[in-house]
This record gives structure tokens, sequence and C-alpha cells, in this order.
């Protein structure tokens, strides 16, 4: 995979969102490099309707081109011929969906430099590394991290895909960056923005 495909990495479900189609288009617009479809917790969908949503955000990030990941669900990225899938420690091991979908971007939630050489030898496209800072979007996250793992990391893998998540905002995106992350992955800060517009460019590290 394209490293400046992490750059900023928005993911969603409509937990997160109260127009999240509406949120989406105007993340697209706004220059997201990359979109993970991320439907969990509490009322979310099932059956019909969830894969319907999928194929809604899938159709908009196509005519953006911005890849489509699909979050755990396997069954559902090879359905959809989403662009990749991002597992966690728990779900479904990295070699077999290789096997099942070879040109697919395979992503990988990491926390210490064992999983990490883990994911790197199964054959990861990329690795995501946090919770960096306290989130309030996932219920069962790790204990904030802070950035030094993330450096650990990037110091072990100089040229390994790593995006950092966790309570990434617009005032500390830059520090993520500089610690070496290719990109940073978000929830809040862009579904609960006034000016998606303005905290895409400020994420991106142009303003
Ligand atoms: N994995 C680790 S932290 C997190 C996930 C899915 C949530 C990130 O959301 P936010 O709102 O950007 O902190
Ligand atoms: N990293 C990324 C990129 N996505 C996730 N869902 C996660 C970690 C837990
Ligand atoms: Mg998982």
């Amino acid at each position: 995979m394209n490293r400046n495909d992490l750059s900023v990495y928005f993911i969603m479900g409509m937990a997160n969102s109260k127009e999240p189609l509406e949120t989406l288009e105007k993340a697209l617009q706004a220059g997201i490099t990359c979109f993970q479809f991320r439907e969990k917790g509490e009322n979310c969908l099932t059956g019909e309707a969830y894969e319907s949503f999928a194929r809604a955000c899938q159709n908009l990030c196509r005519s953006y081109g911005v890849p489509f990941i699909v979050n755990d669900d396997v069954e559902l990225a090879l359905k959809l011929e989403a662009d990749g899938i991002h597992v966690g420690q728990d779900d479904l091991a990295i070699t077999e969906f290789r096997a099942l979908a070879k040109d697919k971007i395979i992503g990988v939630s990491v926390h210490n430099e064992q999983e990490m050489a883990f994911a790197v030898q199964s054959g990861a496209d990329y690795v995501g590394i946090g919770p960096i800072y306290p989130t309030k979007s996932k219920k069962d996250a790790k204990p904030p991290a802070g950035l030094e793992f993330l450096r650990k990391a990037r110091s072990l893998y100089p040229q390994f895909p790593i995006v950092g998540i966790g309570g990434i905002n617009e005032k500390n995106a830059g520090d993520v960056r500089s610690s070496g992350a290719d990109g940073v992955a978000v929830i809040s800060v862009i579904c609960e923005s006034p000016n998606i517009e303005n905290t895409i460019q400020e994420l991106s590290g142009e303003k």
C-alpha cells in the first residue's frame, strides 16, 4: 500500500454520526485519504440494513477514489470486494485472510513489539498503533499508551506503513506524525467537527 493513503484515515459507523453519509461525503470532499467502515456498539445495524449502509459508504468512497476498508468483518469485505480489512488481535488470522484476498489491504491493530513483529511477518500492509491518547469512541480500548511505542515502532521499522489512533485531534496530530506515524486515524474529531474541511486540513498538517 501507499503510505500516503494513511495520511488522514477516517473511521465511522452509524453510532458516530447523526448523518453518517453526509459526514462521510464532507470528509471525502475535504480530502480524507482512507475510510474504514466500523459498524459497532449498541444499536448497530445488522442484516440487510448493515450491508446496504456499507455499500452506500463504499459507493461514496469509490466516487472520490478513496480506499474503502472494512473493520473486522471478513465476510462483508469479500462480499463487497472492499479494498481491504482492518483486524484486531483477536480477529481472523492475517494469513487466512491473505489466502482469501491476495490483493487486498490488510491492517492490524498492534500494541507492542511482539504484536507488531507478528503482524509484519504475517504480511500485514499497515499497522494501527493506539490508543495514543484517551478515547471515548471505543469502549474496550486499552489504556492510552502515549507516543513511546509509536516512536519505538518507527525506529524498528523505518519504512513500514504506520497509522496512529485514539484521541487524535487538530492539536496533537503533529506530535503523532513527528513521532513516526504516516498518518492519523480518527473518529470523533471529524464526526463532531463544526467545520469538517478545516479539521481535515489541520489533521493533514497543511494548516
Ligand atoms: N481503536 C483504538 S482507539 C479507537 C479505535 C477504533 C477509537 C478512535 O476514535 P477517536 O474518536 O478518534 O478517539
Ligand atoms: N487502527 C485502525 C486504523 N483502525 C482500528 N479500528 C483500530 C486501530 C482499532
Ligand atoms: Mg476487532
